[in-house]
């Protein structure tokens, strides 16, 4: 089972006339409401500073952008850039999680290793306007987390990662996250072996949450496969094929600002086709789509 790259892909390239999203754009959120796709992407101007454009679109294909940010980096700890947004709707309102990328330096209370990176969220009622939340946790090396689309036993549910794996976190109000647990770990040998971390959130279904994940390996490939959670518990995993659904090889995604990235941080569901938005080569954005019902036969049949 492999995905199918959209005709017009990449559908989001570099913006030479904006200074902001001149030199990279990658990295997406897209949600689908009321009849029109959502984007949220990751640009870089010649600073390599990132900052967080918006665009819309009829058909998930053809987009039109705003031309300033919706969200720049605030701050010391967001100095070199606010990264890789992953939106999720839930209860009327949308939930931005995104890396808050600092300068250098020990975590001020604990001491601990360095760290510039905090996995971040922030809320919005329209998509435009952010308001930041807080961090899942801090001082540590941590990113690609995204927020369940609905509570499970009451509780907000988080990806996150620490290296070299995906990791559960829940939460009652947003802010203070508990229970923390290594739910999926690189496989040594297979296309994950090295290092994973979430794509977007995961997508409900009858037979449990399906997962879109990207891993790498010894060679630093980034890949896209499949895993699917239990509803009830999604620290228990249901089934996790060997094969990857997604790999680089057209030429923006072998070449560009890192080589051999597909890297998927949106999968909506759009009248029964999964949307996977990634990030290719760190430099635009590629469109990849198949049947859900195929994509979760595939997860169940090959990867129990
Ligand atoms: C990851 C993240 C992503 C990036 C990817 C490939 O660690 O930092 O933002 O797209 O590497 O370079």
């Amino acid at each position: 089972m492999r995905l199918t790259r959209h005709p017009a892909s990449p559908v989001l390239r570099p913006n030479p006339f904006n200074d902001w999203e001149a030199l990279n754009i990658f990295n997406p959120a897209v949600v689908f409401e009321d009849d029109l796709f959502h984007m949220l992407y990751r640009a870089q101007g010649t600073d390599y500073v990132s900052r967080i454009g918006y665009a819309v679109s009829r058909d998930g294909v053809r987009w039109n952008r705003l031309q300033e940010p919706v969200f720049v980096p605030s701050g010391e700890a967001e100095a070199r850039g606010v990264e890789d947004p992953r939106v999720t709707a839930l209860g009327g309102r949308y939930y931005m999680a995104y890396t808050a990328y600092g300068r250098q330096g020990r975590h001020p209370d604990t001491g601990a290793a360095p760290s510039a990176v905090t996995p971040m969220y922030a809320v919005s009622n329209n998509l435009i306007s952010w308001e930041r939340i807080g961090p899942v946790v801090e001082g540590e090396d941590n990113k690609d987390h995204a927020l369940f689309p609905e509570r499970v036993g009451g509780r907000y549910v988080t990806f996150h990662r620490r290296p070299p794996s995906i990791w559960l976190a829940f939460s009652h109000d947003l802010r203070a996250w508990t229970d923390h647990e290594e739910i999926l770990a690189p496989r040594p040998g297979l296309w994950d072996g090295k290092r994973i971390g979430a794509g977007g959130p995961p997508i409900p279904t009858p037979a449990g949450w399906l997962v879109l994940y990207h891993g790498y390996d010894e060679h630093h490939i980034y890949r896209m496969g499949t895993a699917l959670l239990s509803l009830e518990d999604p620290r228990r995993v249901l089934a996790r094929p060997a094969a990857p659904i997604l790999e680089p090889s057209e030429p923006w995604e072998v070449k560009g600002d890192v080589p051999n990235v597909v890297f998927g941080t949106a999968n909506p569901v759009v009248h029964g086709v999964v949307y996977l938005y990634y990030g290719a080569a760190d430099r635009v954005i590629g469109l990849a789509t198949a049947p859900l019902s195929d994509v979760l036969a595939w997860t169940i049949e090959t990867g129990r």
